[in-house]
Formats: structure tokens, C-alpha cells, sequence
């Protein structure tokens, strides 16, 4: 495991339990300053204008954020709740390019970044590795999260919210040297909700089995209007011999689009499973002979939580429900679970 996954998982088995906000980072930070490491927590609000959060993660020491050194290898950069705006201008992003550096909002309806307008801007660019960004809210902006550094690697999404973008995730072409067979990026109880396409890669005619790619578990993608999951496809003879990430999509809920996947890339599936659809409009993996996936109402509330009796939850999920949001009943089942970081509730 490596030092940002095991501060990481420190970081979040340190808030499980606790509601107060002001204690969670208070033992948060104690568990930091033990650590031989010099892994830091460095706490950003929203009187930060979105520049000077810039400079803080631009691994540049000649620009400080609010007269702050940047972030480095281990830190964490928690983003109190609150609104972070971007201005109206070509280009303005907020950008990560420090590797190994988290960043964390404090759950999906607190931390908000806020693009000028829907038609133009990217909320969050990623140019660096081995990052993981959760518990925050992206809208207002054309996309949300953007990954395409120079040779990016190990990038995590987890309990993020993409609201109304046009693309919602989108990562550049990129070849590894060989053959890869696990994710460059990797989602995890993601919440898509309308907008146009959930997940884009950026080469639309085909690409190479070494090209880098998504996975995704506990993903729910509800409302987008033309693709929910636009893969990288390998093409032979003009058909599509594999999807790459294929074996690595589970445990996810597709409602309410008018067409769920890429059709050419039901060529080139194999083995996505424990998928829920419904009222998606066009073929489901179900319905086109994949097994392990069904087509179905799961029964969502208004937060995404699938309701007692949902077809989206069960032992043959991964960790006992399919969708972005665990259902409330079985949390305790399966351990892993934090139900309030799924709701954004951390500070009631
Ligand atoms: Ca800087």
C-alpha cells in the first residue's frame, strides 16, 4: 500500500465515527504529526480565490497561495464547505499538478466548485499521479474533471458529484510503453447526474491495447443525454475487439438516458457486470446477452440511496449494493461503508 493510500485510509477510518467536523480533523492531524513522514494537512476555504488555490498545488515556489508554500508528496489539502467559484475567463481551472497530493472536500453537498457557465471551462484538471480527490461537487462548468498530465498514473475519484456537464469525466489519450491491465484512473462511488456524456475519452476513432483507461465501481450515472460511458476501443477490421477497462466497470447504475454506452462498444465488451439499467432507451448489457447484469428499477430516493427491496443491492455486488450511494440497511454488513461521506452530511 502506499504512503498516500495508507494516509488516505487513515484519513477516512479517523472521520468514520466522528460527526464534529472540528474534531475529525483535530485527530486527523495528530495521526498526520506522527508519522514519520512530513505529510501535512493544509486546509483551504472558500475565501481562497480559485488563483491562489492554483498556486498552492502548482509545484511551482515562485507563486504562493495566500503566501503559502505549495502542497508536497503526502499532504492533504482539505476544502472547507463552501462554494469555490471560478471566474469567467478562457482557461480558468482549478489544477492539480503535484503528485501524490489529495485533495478533500468535506462530502458532495458541502464542497461546491463552481464553473462561470455551462458552456465553457473545466471545474478540475489533473496534470500530475497518484492523486485521489473526493468528497466534493463539481457544476456550472462545461466538464468537470479533466485528467492529462504527461504521463499520468494511479488517479482516483471517490464520493464526488458531477452535476449538468456536458462531459462530466474525461481523460486524454495516453499509451502506456506495454499492455496495461489495471487502471490509470479509477472511479469510485461517483454520482453522475444529467449533462450530456458521463465518462469520455478522447480519441473517438480507436486506440491501442497499451492505452491507459478508466475503471469504475459504485458508479451511478442518472439523466445524461447521450453517453454514459464513452470507452477507449480497440479497433481490428473495423470492428471493436475490446472496450479497455472492461473487465474493471462493475457494480453500477444507469437510469434514465437515452442511450447508456457507446453502441459500437458493445462489440468489444466482455465482462462488465453487476450493471443496473432502466429506462436508458436503448439495449441493456442484459438484454444483449451479458450476464450478471440486469434491467431493472433500483428503486433510488431523491439522494440516489436505493431503497429496502432494490434490485441494487445483494451479495452478488461487490460490497452488497450497485450505484454511487450504499442503501442504508446493510452498511453495517460490509464494513467498508461510510454512510455519511455517501450523503455530504458530514457537519450536520
Ligand atoms: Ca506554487
Amino acid at each position: 500500500m502506499s504512503l498516500t493510500d495508507r494516509l488516505n485510509g487513515l484519513f477516512h477510518s479517523a472521520k468514520r465515527n466522528l460527526k464534529n467536523l472540528g474534531i475529525a480533523t483535530t485527530i486527523v492531524a495528530s495521526t498526520y504529526f506522527n508519522n514519520p513522514s512530513k505529510a501535512e494537512i493544509i486546509n483551504v476555504n472558500p475565501s481562497w480565490n480559485w488563483q491562489n488555490i492554483n498556486y498552492l498545488l502548482d509545484g511551482n515556489p515562485n507563486t504562493q497561495g495566500n503566501g503559502r508554500a505549495d502542497a508536497v508528496a503526502g499532504d492533504l489539502v482539505v476544502f472547507a464547505p463552501g462554494i469555490y467559484q471560478l471566474q469567467m475567463q478562457q482557461g480558468a481551472s482549478f489544477e492539480l499538478r503535484i503528485n501524490s497530493v489529495n485533495l478533500t472536500g468535506l462530502g458532495w453537498n458541502a464542497t461546491i466548485f463552481r464553473g462561470a457557465s455551462p458552456y465553457s471551462t473545466i471545474a478540475w484538471k489533473i496534470y500530475s499521479s497518484d492523486n485521489t480527490l473526493s468528497n466534493f461537487r463539481t457544476e456550472n462548468a462545461f466538464a468537470g474533471l479533466w485528467v492529462g498530465g504527461d504521463n499520468y498514473n494511479n488517479i482516483n475519484f471517490r464520493f464526488i458529484k458531477t452535476i449538468g456537464h456536458t462531459q462530466h469525466y474525461i481523460w486524454r489519450e495516453q499509451n502506456a510503453p506495454l499492455p496495461i491491465n489495471i487502471p490509470s484512473i479509477k472511479t469510485e462511488n461517483c454520482y453522475i447526474i444529467n449533462g450530456a456524456t458521463g465518462f469520455h475519452f478522447n480519441e473517438i476513432q480507436g486506440t491501442t491495447r497499451n492505452t491507459k483507461y478508466l475503471g469504475m465501481r459504485n458508479v451511478t450515472i442518472d439523466g445524461v443525454s447521450a453517453l454514459g460511458i464513452d470507452a477507449p476501443l480497440v479497433i481490428e477490421n473495423n470492428r471493436v475487439i475490446e472496450v479497455r477497462g472492461n473487465n474493471d466497470f462493475f457494480d453500477t447504475v444507469i437510469v434514465n438516458t437515452r442511450a447508456s454506452f457507446r453502441e459500437r462498444a458493445y462489440e468489444g465488451f466482455r465482462s462488465p457486470i453487476g450493471f443496473v439499467e432502466h429506462n436508458n432507451g436503448s439495449g441493456s448489457l442484459q438484454s444483449r446477452g451479458f450476464p450478471g447484469n440486469i434491467e431493472a428499477n433500483p428503486l433510488l430516493d431523491a439522494e440516489g440511496r436505493p431503497q429496502k427491496g432494490s434490485p441494487a443491492i445483494g451479495p452478488q455486488y461487490f460490497r452488497g449494493y450497485a450505484g454511487a450511494v450504499p442503501p442504508r440497511l446493510i452498511s453495517p454488513l460490509y464494513g467498508d461503508i461510510n454512510f455519511e461521506e455517501s450523503t455530504g452530511n458530514f457537519n450536520p
